[in-house]
């Protein structure tokens, strides 16, 4: 801009849309493919695979990179960005019916493609009460988890919510995923299933500021998510300490919410959490993912849920991959494994 005192710096744009999408071309794409076709396993050496992804990423068209690089690194970016038009497997083996991983996938492009994206935005991470702490999660309907509020459901709504991690510090919403992605290897069959995004910008100015102020306290516990409950805790609730849902500045909150519940204190904080959910299903955005489609959530500046769907557990059902990422491994080192570095 100039003035009559001379140059004076732009500000930064502020960015108002909520969600981004970046589409690859098709000859980008066809390259990407061929490129990663041979590829390995990228999980049996994860640090040398993702050394050669990301020399293989880098070279995406500039302005593609650095939507993906800006989303990742910025404040005022979009909570969501949903990138299509990727290279899929020549072949897609049956879908696993019980959440374990494939054995009979033969090329890795929809893994590749799916930590390739990733590392544009942290660093992978394994949980070890979340799918045995494996870095590729495979989030498919499995049959005993069908009505629960987790990865594995299909017959229930599953709320809108931000992926949390037991920890013994009693806050969950702290060590959890900066980002995750999900990536969509087949879609269910009724093609009826969708992922939606709430921001928590957008939740924020829809809410009257009397519950916003309710949000913002500290009246909240969150239970731990269903993997723990049900794997370590025999079914019995663990609620975190009492946390705020929302956080920081107005312009830039943080929202915390688990999707196996959330206790409200007070009948007001109770009243509030129901009023959440209903600005969430107003200001969602709303995607239904296809093969080659992958969506990167922001996991504190927004919430996402899931539609119900029809599954059959038939090997044809809904298959999407899915990765946990953190911006650095420092701030986690404390509750860090002897097995394997990524793995906490
Ligand atoms: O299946 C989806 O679209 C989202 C599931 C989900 O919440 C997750 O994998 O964290
Ligand atoms: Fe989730």
């Amino acid at each position: 801009m100039i003035s009559n005192q001379g140059t004076i710096a732009r500000r930064p744009r502020i960015a108002t849309e909520t969600f981004g999408e970046v589409v690859l071309g098709d000859a980008v794409r066809d390259a990407l493919g061929s490129v990663l076709r041979p590829f390995p396993n990228p999980v049996l050496d994860i640090d040398r695979s993702l050394a050669r992804l990301h020399a293989i990423f880098a070279q995406l068209p500039v302005e593609q990179l650095q939507t993906i690089l800006d989303f990742g690194r910025h404040v005022d970016t979009p909570g969501v960005l949903l990138v299509r038009n990727l290279p899929v497997d020549p072949e897609l083996p049956e879908t696993p019916v019980d959440g374990e991983p494939s054995t009979s996938k033969r090329t890795f492009v929809a893994e590749a493609v799916l930590l390739g994206l990733s590392q544009l935005l942290g660093e992978p991470v394994g949980i070890t009460t979340e799918k045995s702490g494996r870095l590729v999660h495979d989030v498919v309907p499995v049959p005993a988890g069908a009505t629960t509020q987790t990865n594995q459901s299909s017959t229930v709504f599953l709320n809108f919510h931000n992926d949390i991690v037991y920890d013994e510090t009693g806050r969950y919403d702290v060590s959890n995923p900066d980002f995750l992605v999900l990536h969509c290897l087949r879609q269910d069959g009724d093609k009826s299933a969708v992922t939606y995004y709430a921001d928590a910008r957008d939740i924020t100015r829809r809410l009257p500021p009397h519950v916003v102020g309710t949000l913002r306290s500290l009246l909240f516990r969150l239970n731990a998510p269903g993997s723990y409950v049900r794997d370590v805790a025999n079914g019995t609730e663990v609620l975190s300490s009492p946390v705020a849902v929302i956080s920081g500045p107005v312009d830039s909150p943080e929202i915390a919410v688990s999707a196996n519940g959330v206790r409200g204190l007070t009948p007001e904080a109770e009243q509030a959490l129901r009023d959440l959910q209903g600005a969430c299903r107003e200001v969602g955005h709303q995607v239904k993912l296809t093969p080659g489609t992958a969506l990167l959530i922001n996991n504190r500046k927004g919430l996402h849920a899931r539609s119900q769907f029809f599954a059959r557990h038939d090997g044809r059902d809904r298959w999407l991959q899915r990765t946990y990422l953190r911006r650095s491994l420092w701030t986690i080192r404390y509750r860090g494994s002897s097995v394997d570095r990524r793995v906490h």
